[in-house]
């Protein structure tokens, strides 16, 4: 199949599961096309039957504001024309699968392009249900010859949300367990925990949803009962406020903010638990990440999260903002190593038996099939 892929290129799980979808789906001998702004960070070798197609912007002074989605279904129908697409997988409803639309209809009297659309969170939950984005995410939405989400939630969500009655196909995350794996020897850990402390582990992109001062309040429950220390990897618009949490709850020796890292197998296998307390998460590829490193997950009970951690199995989950009982949780596990060794190797074997790359590709090669087929 000759297949585009849109995402957005920087990071963010959206761009990380289209980016390794498209390059799992060219060693599979398709042949894929990235339509965006910038080189999906993910995309890093050169890998064949990949191909990268950069959306020009025009800095026209007419335009105040760049006309980016225009130039994206400008270029989405260049690309589809010339290189003879069969279909465009766009990541993110807005404005993607808008975008696909209008290249849709620019081609409509030549060819049949087919638009298959991935529904991965906030383009749902948050940004699409925004009064001047409403109307258009659910008309983009209707028009794409299908629709996956990455929940049950999210399905359920856009259905009832935006009163969508065509049907949508859950096709999970995945991870490549052979790649985030545990791993014995682990430098960083002695450095990160000398005198042998546990470590908690929290990686996002500190944006208020994933309420990272919980992550914090967490933790200065734990170090008071369990010598701990706490990585906090990514940034964005919450850090400050974050790192002056840390200052002023006097835990600055105990916290070590990593910003953006590329390492995270490694990060990952140098920690106990990962804490991901969010206010919504559709489904929280980055426990995924950590689970396939063997890494229990103490969690809030929203969204998509209940269906990839295991209550009492795979990790914890409790209620929004109840830190108190994650912090229970935490403690629990770090003081019974039996319960820890279960709850890691559990978490390990859910992601490997249910989320590898190898159990859901092919689901989406089957999506396709179905989609040119209909
Ligand atoms: O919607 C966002 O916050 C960004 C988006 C992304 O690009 O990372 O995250 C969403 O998609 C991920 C990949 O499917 C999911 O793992 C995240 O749970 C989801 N984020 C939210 O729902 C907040």
């Amino acid at each position: 199949m000759k297949i585009g892929i849109t995402c957005y290129p920087t990071y963010g799980g959206s761009g990380v599961i289209a980016t390794e979808l498209g390059k799992e789906l060219a060693l599979k001998g398709h042949q894929i096309h990235f339509i965006s702004y910038a080189i999906p960070f993910r995309l890093t070798d050169y890998v064949e039957n990949i191909f990268f197609h950069e959306v020009e912007m025009s800095n026209y002074p007419l335009f105040e504001f760049p006309l980016y989605s225009l130039a994206l279904a400008s270029k989405m129908s260049e690309v589809a024309k010339y290189e003879k697409l069969d279909l465009l997988h766009v990541h993110y409803a807005i404005p993607h699968a808008s975008s696909a639309y209008l290249a849709k209809q620019i081609l409509k009297e030549s060819q049949d392009l087919k638009i298959v659309t991935t529904l991965h969170g906030t383009d749902i939950t948050l940004i699409g249900l925004e009064p001047s984005f409403l109307p258009l995410v659910k008309f983009s939405i209707e028009q794409s010859d299908s629709v996956t989400a990455v929940s049950r939630f999210l399905k359920e969500k856009t259905s009832t949300n935006y009163s969508i009655e065509k049907e949508i196909d859950v096709i999970p995350n995945f991870v490549d367990t052979n790649f985030y794996k545990p791993e014995n020897a682990c430098n960083f850990r002695n450095h990160v925990a000398p005198k042998g402390e546990k470590v908690l582990i929290h990686t996002s992109n500190f944006r208020p949803v994933k309420r990272v001062p919980d992550t914090i309040r967490i933790f200065e429950k734990v170090v008071k009962e369990i010598p701990s220390k706490l990585l906090l990897v990514g940034d964005g618009p919450d850090r400050s406020e974050c790192e002056r949490l840390c200052r002023e709850l006097n835990l600055c020796e105990h916290i070590k903010f990593l910003g953006k890292q590329e390492a995270l197998v490694e990060l990952l296998n140098a920690a106990d638990i990962f804490l991901i307390p969010s206010q919504s998460e559709s489904f929280g590829l980055a426990a995924l990440e950590a689970m396939a490193c063997g890494l229990p997950v103490v969690a809030s009970s929203v969204g998509g999260l209940p269906e990839l951690v295991k209550h009492n199995e795979t990790g914890f989950i409790a209620e929004i903002g109840d830190i108190d009982r994650m912090a229970k949780y935490v403690i629990d596990l770090l003081s019974n190593d039996k319960k820890y060794q279960i709850f890691s190797e559990n978490a390990r074997n859910r992601a490997v038996n249910l989320f590898d790359k190898s159990k859901i590709i092919p689901i989406y090669e089957q999506h396709y099939e179905n989609v040119l087929n209909s």
